[in-house]
């Protein structure tokens, strides 16, 4: 135990609000408690486990209703990672074809998957606003080996949202067009409630035809605990094409990437979501934006420009030095992150309060006195 207290310790905690490098965040008290129930259990075998069998399905109808899927079929995953795999693993089955056209600002992710499964990757700049371009997208994807486009929304570096709408017309235009698989890791728990709260939202999710999958990490903005994310998927007969006949467990047939996976993630993300709710997660989102607001500005006063304007939570921040002021950030206990632009990144999770952001624009005084800002 010893030995056990020690590492924890060095383990950083989200609960004293410095760390803004991060996209996960202290889970719900609710989530822990769900979480610590459920340790004992196997997701992997739903025939011993059906109990959290019966959870991922009703978080995952959740996550479809979210989307403005309902009734579309989709798998609970470890998180973000895993969806993107199973979304190109399933257009490469699909469509039987061997490219995938992907933006720059694309989550490594994607590219761990496009070599795992054979693909050709196909790249496309972004616009000024490290938006995907939409007319190169729309080129790439005549292509007729592509077997999926992927965009983002709420995109790792910037927090920035693809042209989905208008890359999914030009798909719409294609006499066989590939798969449209949106990168929601992130925003899939920001956006719909940015729209509850009035906010213009473009559109990311089903609502567009053309959209073929949407994946979204309770893990993250969802307030669950590691590792938690969700694939929702257009057809039942696309996630056929992933299933493998599993003859030595008490269900014939698996659809998923991993076998033996544990349930407790699960049952925090029903659990937060559940007693969270779309008002809760509006209050949650909210706050994060506010604080996001105060943050550009009070960079912005020091003249160090943000990137873009913040579109959620996350803000870049243009640095004379960034590596330096990175560094001048964590030796002042804060941990931030870079992006390739490049620029600081700071991510407002809803452990980051008012007060530690009012903090952190007094040190950022001071490094900006050292010239790195
Ligand atoms: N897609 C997008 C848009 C993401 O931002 C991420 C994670 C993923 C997919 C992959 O998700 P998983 O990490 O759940 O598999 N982006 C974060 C990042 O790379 C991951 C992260 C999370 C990094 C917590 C650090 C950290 O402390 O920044």
């Amino acid at each position: 135990m010893r030995d056990l207290r020690g590492a924890r310790r060095r383990d950083r905690d989200f609960a004293d609000g410095r760390i803004l490098g991060s996209m996960c965040t202290s889970p719900l008290a609710i989530a822990r408690r769900a979480d610590s129930m459920f340790v004992n259990s196997n997701l992997g075998n739903p025939g011993l486990c059906e109990g959290t069998r019966d959870l991922a399905h009703r978080v995952m109808e959740m996550c479809a209703a979210m989307f403005h899927g309902d009734g579309f079929p989709g798998r609970v995953t470890s998180g973000g990672t895993e969806a993107n795999i199973i979304a190109l693993w399933i257009a490469r089955n699909v469509t039987k074809r061997k490219k995938v056209v992907l933006p720059e600002h694309a989550h490594f992710s994607l590219h761990k998957a496009a070599d795992l499964l054979g693909l050709e990757k196909i790249m496309v700049p972004v616009d000024r606003e490290f938006r995907m371009d939409a007319n190169a997208a729309a080129t790439a994807a005549r292509d007729p080996d592509v077997a999926a486009v992927v965009c983002a929304a709420g995109s790792t570096e910037l927090g920035q949202v693809d042209p989905i709408a208008e890359i999914g017309e030009a798909l719409a235009s294609l006499s066989s067009p590939p798969l449209l698989h949106v990168d929601a890791a992130f925003g899939g728990f920001v956006l719909p409630f940015m729209r509850d709260l009035g906010l213009e939202v473009p559109g990311f999710d089903f609502t567009l035809g053309q959209v073929s999958s949407v994946c979204a990490d309770p893990h993250k903005m969802g307030m669950g605990t590691v590792p938690c994310g969700s694939l929702t998927v257009r057809r039942q007969e696309w996630l056929d094409a992933i299933t493998f006949d599993s003859p030595y467990l008490t269900k014939a047939k698996q659809g998923t990437l991993l076998g033996t996976r544990g349930s407790a993630a699960v049952a925090a993300a029903y659990a937060a979501m559940v007693s969270l709710g779309r008002e809760g997660y509006c209050r949650l989102v909210k706050k994060c934006l506010d604080n996001t607001r105060l943050l550009a500005d009070g960079f912005s006063a020091i003249g160090a420009e943000p990137i873009i304007q913040p579109v959620m939570n996350i803000l870049g921040v243009r640095a004379k030095d960034t590596l330096g002021a990175v560094r001048a950030f964590d030796s002042l206990g804060w941990n931030v992150s870079t992006t390739r632009i490049p620029s600081i990144r700071f991510v407002v999770m809803p452990h980051v309060t008012r007060g530690r952001i009012l903090e952190l624009l007094d040190d950022a005084k001071k490094i900006r006195r050292k010239g790195l800002l």
